[in-house]
């Protein structure tokens, strides 16, 4: 597997680019397209993209939130190179750090070929729908409709909500599935695959991401650190990837801080005796070292950043635009 620059053989993001694997069957008509998923938070757009790839490129947790910048996910289905677009949850944005994150879900939109909208089958045509919806009629790019989780509900009450919600926008198709279970996401890649332009291969074929490992490896730690302090620590925390050495054992070493708000917060993560930590640094090291198919030694360290929500760096490294105010 293959995520961003200087990804496999090395295993280094921050050398030189790779020689290009082979793009695309030879002879080919091809076809590349980028799809930007969008939707409500939770809604399931990253386990989505995931299940589309087939590997793990986007962090899920069951908060809502959780994608905070564009992540750029790579299919391929026979000749059509798929290049999804996860964006984080579009809902009303108070706060910097949110209307970031809206902005660039609707960026993610407005650039991409298909505009792919996913609803929670269980929740249905709630306010959150709505208002997606109704901003829907701004953007050119052909739209289909993706009522994900249907794991979740009844068959019957699926077609009624699939004819309310095309009756509020135009949708060149429907979809429903899980992308939990995988039920119907071959349906959608397939579309997918004849509707994108045609065109040459925008990535080498065994590309799965555009993001380099450090800023996954990233994500995956702040993915441990949600999943163990959902409750007591809300969204007040980053994580940064500050050294990323390879040894000679072939080993990686790796360094991470970990940002929050407050003192109190920085006691929450370590917990008691620094076991809280120590937990979230083993759940990551595992995951990133079967990403990266090396072992890993995670150095994770954790700073109080009282206003990191206003300092434009870390808007960088998430790769999300600074809002003015
Ligand atoms: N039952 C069920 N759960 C799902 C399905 N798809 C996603 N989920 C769950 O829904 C929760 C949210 O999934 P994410 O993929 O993080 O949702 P998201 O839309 O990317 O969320 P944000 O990044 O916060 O906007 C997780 O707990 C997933 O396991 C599905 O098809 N069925
Ligand atoms: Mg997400």
């Amino acid at each position: 597997m293959r995520t961003g620059v200087g990804a496999p053989g090395k295993r280094d993001d921050s050398a030189a680019p790779q020689a290009q694997a082979p793009a695309a069957p030879p002879g080919g008509d091809t076809r590349c397209g980028f799809i930007a998923l969008i939707g409500a938070p939770n809604v399931g757009k990253s386990t989505l993209v995931n299940a589309l790839v087939g590997s793990k490129v986007s962090i899920v947790t069951h908060k809502v939130q959780t994608t905070r910048a564009l992540v750029r996910g790579i299919a391929t289905a026979g000749s059509a190179q798929l290049v999804f677009i996860d964006t984080p949850g579009i809902f009303a944005p108070r706060g910097r750090l949110n209307r970031a994150m809206v902005a660039t879900a609707w960026g993610g939109a407005h650039d991409a070929d298909i505009v792919g909208v996913l609803i929670d089958a269980r929740q249905g045509l709630d306010a959150e729908a709505e208002t997606i919806l109704g901003k829907l009629a701004e953007v050119r790019q052909p739209k289909v409709l993706i009522i994900n989780k249907i794991d979740l509900v009844a068959r019957p009450s699926l077609l009624a909500l699939a004819a309310s919600l095309n009756a509020r926008a135009a949708f060149a198709a429907t979809f429903m599935l899980s992308a939990l279970t995988g039920d119907g996401v071959g349906d959608l890649k397939s579309w997918l695959a004849e509707h994108v332009p045609r065109g040459p291969w925008h990535y080498p074929a065994d590309e799965i991401s555009d993001a380099p490992l450090r800023s996954l490896a990233a994500e995956v730690t702040r993915e441990k650190l949600y999943l163990r302090l959902h409750e007591e620590l809300p969204y007040q925390s980053t994580v940064a990837t500050d050294q990323w050495k390879e040894l000679n054992d072939g080993s990686v070493r790796i360094e991470q801080t970990i940002y929050v708000a407050r003192e109190s917060q920085r006691r929450i993560v370590l917990g008691k005796g620094g076991q809280t930590i120590k937990a979230i640094g083993a759940d990551a090291r595992r995951e990133i070292a079967a990403i990266i198919e090396a072992p890993v030694h995670l150095f994770l360290f954790v700073k109080v950043r009282e206003r990191w929500g206003d300092d434009p760096e870390r808007y960088r490294e998430m790769g999300l635009e600074f809002p003015k105010e």
